[in-house]
């Protein structure tokens, strides 16, 4: 084991985590622990948090392979431009950490299939709902989540078509019944990492939570540069495991408290193991499929060096001890594993107004004989999408994120919250933005709360310009889908709307925020 990072890296556990996790009496006892040793540290608060042991009754159990390797999900490609496979959604068990849940999922694992396309391709699913009947088949409150059983699917980051039988985030896809959905890749899509997942308002929360998401690849973004092609490809999807006493999610209770997680998940796998040899570089493609909560991601040693930021290249490899990665959102990074030795990646301790989870994510095994294979050249040429300038912009937009509480919220139900958007309730009938086919805009977000949240809008991706009102300099003006906004802040992006007519949405990626509100409709229409 070594330690050569800079030890000024907050890595303890949180010590709400702490006091969550019943070690109350321990848990003065780990924090003392806590030497200069990155890793000891690590494990002394994982041990003591009690990450480890299995209380004594309780949820159904399996078996827990500490040794296990991270899985890859299975991979479904495209053949002749078209991507064709059928997505049955059911219940399975999955066996995680010690815990045998009964989830909802993607033909049956967690995650569901990886779709690897190419720009110009299509998508061509048949999505069949084996879940039983909705218990609530008529909803006493459409605002409030309900159906968990109905679902729909939603290409996170796609910039295809919103309506029809697209990426049409409005349909309601029925237990019992089969759809057909057919979304075309322009030729001109962006190259990267994307996922997939439900969007039915009501039940998205519940059902990603359980488990259903998979990635979605459009390949070949990186085929001009060498160190990247040649390094080995891995899917990394990070969740929060959350569960009720049965092993399942039936209850919206269940995630509703902020930042409750039973332990974080990579693949569906709780701790797996990753292998490398000594100077080999690996490319991981991390994916935030939590439901609520940021993670601040770091992995011992070793750099993180992001060449993709949802899914869009970067021009600049981002060089970083650690990096914040929030649900949605998708960052790629090249790993080049260092001297033989077992290394901790995890969540660290991270302030989202509130503690982000923490935790151990996975294990870095560096062993056998060493390769000798090089990172790219920082400067990594060919960013994909023109900056927007000011000249071009023909319209601009204020908006606000708020929330209304009730008098002590710790003490409050999820159906006393309201999550809004410009002090008001998601309506899918109500349209809160006409925007002309070709409009260039510029979007203020504000954030009138104490917490961040997390902006994140369909269709179109957008250029980052400034934050709290401070204007980034060209080379951070990253294109995004998915961002933080800052509490009592701001965040403002430039976007263009050239291709797609149609209604989608913009919302708060913290699905409990979404699921309670904090979402709006834009409707594109022909100039
Ligand atoms: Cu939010």
């Amino acid at each position: 084991m070594t330690d050569d990072r800079p030890g000024d890296l907050p890595f303890e556990f949180s010590r709400r985590q702490v006091l969550r996790s019943g070690a109350l009496i321990c848990g003065g006892a780990a924090m003392a622990a806590a030497t200069g040793s990155l890793l000891g540290r690590a494990r002394a608060a994982v041990e003591e948090a009690g990450h480890h042991a299995l209380p004594p009754k309780g949820v159904p159990r399996a078996p827990w392979d500490k040794d296990a390797l991270l899985m890859q999900p299975e991979v479904r490609t495209s053949e002749g431009g078209v991507v064709e496979t059928t997505l049955r959604v059911d219940y399975a068990y999955h066996d995680i950490g010690g815990y045998r849940l009964s989830l909802r999922t993607y033909e049956g694992g967690i995650p569901g299939p990886t779709l690897r396309a190419r720009p110009g391709d299509v998508l061509r699913l048949k999505l069949v709902n084996g879940l039983p009947p909705d218990r609530d088949p008529t909803p006493v409150d459409m605002t409030l989540p309900h159906q968990f059983n109905t679902t729909n699917f939603h290409f996170h980051g796609g910039h295809v078509s919103p309506g029809g039988i697209s990426d049409n985030v409005f349909r309601q896809m029925r237990p019992g019944e089969s759809y057909d959905i057919e979304i075309a890749i322009p030729e001109d899509h962006t190259r990267g990492t994307y996922w997939y997942h439900p969007h039915k308002h009501g039940s998205a929360d519940i059902q990603l939570t359980s488990g259903m998401f998979g990635a979605l690849i459009v390949e070949g973004d990186f085929d001009d540069v060498p160190e990247v092609a040649a390094a080995e490809d891995r899917v990394l999807i990070l969740n929060a495991a959350l569960f009720d006493y049965l092993g399942s999610l039936e209850h919206y209770d269940t995630v509703w408290p902020e930042a409750l997680p039973r332990f974080l998940a990579v693949n569906g796998q709780r701790e797996p193991v990753i292998r490398m040899r000594p100077g080999e570089v690996q490319r991981w493609r991390l994916i935030d499929a939590s439901h609520e909560d940021n993670f601040r991601v770091a992995l011992e040693g070793h750099e993180l060096n992001v060449i993709a930021y949802d899914g869009i290249r970067r021009a600049q490899m981002d060089q970083r001890d650690d990096l914040v990665i929030a649900p949605g959102q998708r960052a790629d990074i090249l790993v080049k594993a260092g001297a033989p030795g077992t290394y901790m990646l995890a969540a660290v301790t991270n302030d989202q107004g509130y503690q982000s989870p923490t935790g151990p994510l996975a294990r870095l095994v560096v062993e056998g004989e060493p390769l000798q294979m090089a990172l790219p050249n920082p400067a990594l040429g060919g960013a994909p999408l023109k900056p927007i300038a000011a000249e071009e912009i023909t319209n601009w937009r204020r908006i606000w994120f708020n929330t209304e509480a009730p008098e002590n919220p710790a003490a409050a139900n999820y159906q006393e919250f309201a999550f809004l958007v410009c002090g008001q309730r998601f309506d899918p009938d109500r349209v809160d933005h006409t925007v002309p086919l070709g409009a260039v805009e510029e979007w203020t977000v504000e954030n009138h709360d104490e917490d961040d949240h997390v902006f994140h809008i369909h269709t179109n991706p957008f250029q980052l310009v400034a934050i709290n009102g401070e204007a980034l300099a060209d080379e951070d003006r990253d294109w995004r889908d998915t961002v933080i906004l800052p509490r009592h802040g701001s965040i403002t992006f430039r976007t263009r709307f050239l291709d797609f007519t149609g209604k989608f949405v913009l919302h708060c990626h913290m699905m409990n925020h979404e699921e309670l509100g904090m979402m709006q409709v834009i409707e594109v229409v022909a100039a």
